[in-house]
């Protein structure tokens, strides 16, 4: 686990089963039509149990770069923050600024359900096929922005890593972006 504190909040990263996070909301990532079948989005999905499904279908449609927000139902998180990241297309897409605008619309609407806590997984780098360091780099310096703007809103905001690569990955960004 690695912890920066930034702009009155604390910035960490830690590997682990997001599932399993108490966190005021968990973030998935999830497809447009919210369709939970597989990667972290099944394992959230099923692990919440129906009403996930339910919300989500109520939903509907959420397009890319943009996030909506459920009840966790038997998580122990209380909200799950669906964010949409993009199918890496090769990098000329438009990949960076729609995974920047899926952090940020994430971030967004856990300040507007006065939310003080939430964990990320890294988004778009499986099914999705992001490079993962490309993908560490944007998601956390959108969120370094995020938390410029709004000091003091939220407590905490982690990364929840699968695997030692993903938490490796990640740590070499991190330091980068803010050295100690
Ligand atoms: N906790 C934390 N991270 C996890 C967990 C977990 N329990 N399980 C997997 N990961 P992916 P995407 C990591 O494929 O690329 C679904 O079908 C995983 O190792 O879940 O955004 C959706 O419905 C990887 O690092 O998401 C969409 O259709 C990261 O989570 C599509 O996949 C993201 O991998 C979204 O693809």
């Amino acid at each position: 686990m690695i912890t920066r504190h930034v702009f009155q909040t604390d910035l960490t990263l830690k590997k682990g089963d997001i599932t399993e996070e108490s966190t005021d909301a968990i973030v998935n990532a999830a497809n447009e039509h919210l369709m939970h079948g597989g990667g972290v989005a099944y394992a959230i999905a099923k692990k919440a149990g129906s009403i996930l499904e339910e919300e989500s279908r109520g939903i509907g449609y959420v397009p890319t770069g943009s996030a909506a927000i459920t009840s966790g139902g038997n998580l122990p998180a209380k909200y799950v923050i669906h964010a949409v990241g993009p199918v890496w297309r090769g990098g000329k897409s438009n990949e960076p600024q729609l995974l920047r605008s899926a952090i940020r619309s994430s971030l967004e609407l856990a300040k507007k359900h006065e939310l003080k806590s939430i964990s990320f997984p890294a988004i778009s780098t499986g099914i999705f096929g992001y490079p993962l360091k490309n993908a560490a780099r944007e998601m956390l310096s959108e969120t370094l922005q995020f938390l410029r703007e709004n000091p003091g809103e939220l407590k905490l905001v982690q990364f929840v890593l699968f695997t030692d690569l993903d938490f490796e990955t990640f740590k070499q960004e991190l330091v980068q972006l803010i050295p100690e």
